[in-house]
């Protein structure tokens, strides 16, 4: 079980705004070391698979139109107690409500389109690790 790891996607917002390098950085800098990474375009049924947890919230279908809207960069990043210190770095859920210098108060727009995905557990961190990696892709 690999405890010490998260996975981030760079969504199409902040893509499609150019961020892709200056959120690296910012993740690089916070001490995490990059294990995979690729761009990718999720397909729609992808984004349905990726999402099944939130199948039954009300925001589940405008999720998966943007998760699928365009490119992705996703990436598995490995450092000590990694899913709560990458959310930390990535900060609330609501770009309106996340600290002062976090991923999503730099440059998420709105709640749907907020910037970054963080794994929120260990195990989800280890399924969707999965779902984007095969294990010779993971160093
Ligand atoms: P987080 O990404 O901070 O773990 P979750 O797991 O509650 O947040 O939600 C997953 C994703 O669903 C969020 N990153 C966001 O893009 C979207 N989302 C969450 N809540 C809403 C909402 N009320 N309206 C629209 N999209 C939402």
């Amino acid at each position: 079980m690999a405890t010490n790891r998260t996975l981030t996607m760079i969504k199409p917002d902040a893509v499609k705004a150019g961020h892709i390098g200056a959120i690296l950085n910012q993740i690089t800098e916070a001490g995490f070391r990059i294990v995979s990474m690729k761009m990718t375009q999720l397909t729609k049924n992808g984004a349905e698979r990726f999402y099944e947890v939130h199948r039954e919230r009300p925001f589940y279908g405008e999720l998966v139109e943007f998760m699928s809207s365009g490119p992705i960069v996703a990436a598995i990043l490995e450092k000590d107690n990694a899913v709560a210190d990458f959310r930390k770095l990535i900060g609330a859920t609501n770009p309106a409500e996340a600290a002062e210098g976090t991923i999503r108060a730099r440059f998420a727009k709105s709640l749907g389109e907020n910037a970054v995905h963080g794994s929120d557990s260990d195990e989800n961190a280890e399924i969707e690790g999965n779902f984007h990696f095969a294990g010779v892709e993971q160093f």
